[in-house]
């Protein structure tokens, strides 16, 4: 029960977050893309910030929602002149049709994202990246 209160109240803010969004205030992030043939949006309710970040996955196939996965996500900054490779690896806990967990972006710039997927002993990968 208090799930499901914890999940009208994300639907709500999402509703709002919706509609406010022309103000560019408290608007969340989202991007989506394919693995394979899987649909595949990853999202934060809260712009990306360095630091912590909850961050949802929600994978389709066909238009149906793919539950009992295991996901994992990965973000990852190439070695640059003056700062070593950085990764932040999660496997994410799974709530039926929903994946979320904790993805630590340590520092701005360009992140490299990958989203791993494994589904009925197959295997998946999203291939995204996003900039802070
Ligand atoms: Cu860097």
């Amino acid at each position: 029960m208090k799930k499901l209160f914890k999940l009208v109240s994300l639907l709500t803010l999402g509703l709002f977050f919706v509609a406010c969004g022309d103000s560019g205030v408290s608007e969340g992030f989202t991007k989506s893309g394919k693995a394979g043939s899987l649909d595949v949006t990853y999202s934060s309710a809260k712009p990306l910030v360095v630091g912590d970040n909850t961050m949802n996955v929600t994978i389709t196939e066909n238009g149906k929602a793919v539950t009992g996965a295991k996901v994992e996500m990965k973000v990852f900054m190439p070695e640059m002149p003056g700062m070593p490779y950085m990764d932040f690896i999660k496997v994410l806990d799974a709530a039926g049709d929903k994946y979320s967990g904790n993805i630590n972006y340590s520092m701005g710039g360009t992140w490299q994202v990958k989203i791993f997927i494994e589904k009925d002993g197959k295997k998946y990968k999203h291939s995204s990246s996003v900039i802070l």
